[in-house]
């Protein structure tokens, strides 16, 4: 099934000049890009988009790094388009990635890992508004 998913290239992907390299990945792996724009997050913006995660003890950083400089969200069209770009990204902690993932390749800590990825089409539904309106994506 054709689907859209989100990705991010976090704040540290952009920050050490890794953007290009993981918009490559995600256009070799066969993912068409449907919208695609940079933006720098308020705590409170990062703090809304990762609400699920806001009992946890790693919020309050997390939320930190995800504000503290410009990161870029990416709409991405697939067939089972939010699996394969799990996939593509590999396990939250790069230590723990498959080789040939962008997070085993390009991550630096389990924090500061490079990309985000939505979970399921829902999350995936819910992720593309928080970033896009409907006039910012092509068809
Ligand atoms: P993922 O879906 O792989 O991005 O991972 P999660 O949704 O479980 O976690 C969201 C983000 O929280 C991760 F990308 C990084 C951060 N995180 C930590 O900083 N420490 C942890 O122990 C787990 C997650």
């Amino acid at each position: 099934m054709v689907e859209l998913t989100l990705g991010i290239v976090k704040p540290d992907a952009v920050a050490t000049g890794k953007t290009g390299e993981i918009l490559r990945r995600y256009e070799a792996a066969g993912f068409r890009i449907r919208a695609l724009k940079m933006v720098q997050l308020s705590k409170g913006d990062a703090q809304r988009f990762y609400a699920v995660h806001k009992e946890r003890p790693f919020f309050s950083s997390l939320t930190d790094f995800m504000s503290s400089g410009p990161c870029v969200p990416v709409c991405l069209e697939g067939k089972n388009a939010v699996p394969r770009l799990r996939e593509l990204m590999g396990a939250t902690d790069p230590a723990k990635a498959d080789e040939g993932t962008i997070r085993k390749d390009l991550a630096e800590s389990i924090e500061r890992n490079a990309v985000h990825g939505s979970d399921s089409p829902e999350n995936a539904r819910i992720e593309l508004a928080f970033f896009f309106s409907g006039l910012e994506t092509v068809s």
